[in-house]
């Protein structure tokens, strides 16, 4: 009984971490391919530590990490951070800082092929969009945020509670 009881607590633990960090499919459902529109899809999105981006491309297409916004700018492919070539790449957002990617490929970089990842630590619950204003705009939106992390919370451990009592 126990042991039933530190694996159901265990997993709610694990509940727990993965309701808060997410997973990032790079471009959405049609994912990393020079049609999608990076900056717009990129807005929507709010990049945390903890969080995964996962690139998903056909061999037609590749990932490297840039290490400055200069490199990102420019496509300058020169001096990559990191490369990545499986179609399926999982980055992990380990720290808060900006982080630069762009598609390996001659000639798509410049195309579009490149996206601006903003990593804000996971306490934060709004990342201010840039040219919004208003303070009464942004506890508006923290709110929210706090709203949906506790939902999430309180889902996560009513999954552990229910595991509890179909254990007795
Ligand atoms: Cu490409």
């Amino acid at each position: 009984m126990q042991a039933g009881i530190a694996i159901l607590v265990f997993a709610g633990l694990m509940a727990v971490k993965t309701t808060f960090a997410a997973q990032h499919v790079m471009g959405g459902s049609q994912g990393w391919e020079e049609s999608v529109d990076f900056d717009s899809w990129s807005s929507d999105q709010s990049f945390k530590v903890g969080d995964q981006l996962v690139f998903k491309y056909s061999g037609l297409h590749s990932v490297v990490e840039l290490g400055s916004e200069t490199a990102y700018k420019s496509c300058d492919l020169g001096t990559p951070v990191n490369s990545l070539s499986s179609g399926n790449d999982v980055v992990k957002l380990s720290e808060t800082g900006t982080r630069y990617f762009a598609c390996g490929t001659p000639g798509h970089c410049e195309q579009g092929m490149k996206v601006k990842v903003n990593v804000v630590s996971s306490d934060s619950t709004a990342v201010p969009s840039p040219g919004s204003g208003s303070s009464s705009d942004s506890d508006s939106s923290s709110g929210h945020g706090l709203r949906r992390a506790s939902i999430e919370y309180m889902l996560a451990v009513g999954s552990l509670i229910m595991g509890l009592v179909w254990s007795f």
